[in-house]
């Protein structure tokens, strides 16, 4: 197959809400290559419609790849019709999961990471929703890549003005009871360290971060399944909570 038709199968594969095999166990995928699965797909959201709006890291917490087992720092791309507002229609998922994330909000283009600390316009508690097009939620780091790092969608709490948040208590409640806590630094260390892997990664892929896009840092902690009539919330300390219901 080729890297279109691996881009349709994905695509494919979240509108029908169906796992699908690795695309690694009949293709031979290379991460460049998986890289350019990934804007393929990324380019079939946009002819139906949707705007690029962000980046997203991944496996930037040892949490996260002892979970999946990557041990790479991966990043894809956030579109508009991703953004969660209130609710996450999980009907839609094949099998979402959720998990805490520091968000950035970039104030000024970014073409490179020597631009990116200066275009911070804000920063915020978020959460990510994750539903790998894959069987069993399961993969290797092409596919994960392919997959445009299993984003499925995303909110963000009220924006704070640019501040250190290199080590600030995360924790995430389903229900009220708390599923999973951790800390900011556990992101490589400071989640401005991944803020600038993605500006540097996103301008090596010609890509410009523009005034208005959201980066999501990664996850702080592993993440747990999202199930139906749950009621979320993710807290960081002093940038206050974030709460989404399914
Ligand atoms: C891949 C996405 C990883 C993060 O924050 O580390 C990620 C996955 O776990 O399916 O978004
Ligand atoms: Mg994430």
């Amino acid at each position: 197959m080729n890297e279109f038709a691996l881009a349709e199968t994905l695509d494919a594969a979240v509108r029908d809400v169906r796992a699908i095999p690795r695309l690694t166990d009949k293709a031979a995928l290379d991460v460049e290559a998986a890289y350019r699965v990934q804007r393929a797909a990324i380019g079939l959201r946009e002819g139906r419609g949707e705007a690029l709006a962000g980046v997203k890291m991944g496996f930037t917490s040892r949490a996260k790849m002892v979970q999946m087992g990557v041990h790479d720092v991966i990043w894809g791309l956030l579109t508009d019709a991703m953004l969660v507002e209130s609710a996450v229609d999980v009907d839609g998922l094949i099998h979402p999961r959720i998990e805490p994330e520091i968000a950035y909000l970039i104030g000024r283009p970014v073409r490179s990471a020597a631009d990116v600390d200066a275009a911070v316009a804000g920063v915020a508690v978020g959460f990510e929703v994750l539903d790998s097009r894959y069987e069993d939620f399961s993969f290797t780091l092409p596919d994960v890549v392919a997959d445009n790092a299993s984003a499925a969608g995303y909110g963000v709490g009220a924006w704070h003005d640019p501040r250190y948040v290199s080590n600030v208590g995360m924790l995430m409640e389903i229900d009220g009871r708390a599923v999973q806590a951790g800390s900011s630094a556990a992101i490589l260390g400071d989640p401005m360290r991944s803020l600038r892997a993605a500006a540097r990664l996103a301008g090596a892929a010609g890509i410009t971060l523009e005034p208005g896009w959201v980066v999501l840092a990664g996850a702080a902690t592993a993440a747990v399944p999202l199930p139906k009539g749950a009621h979320v919330r993710v807290t960081a300390s002093g940038l206050g909570s974030v709460e989404v219901t399914t």
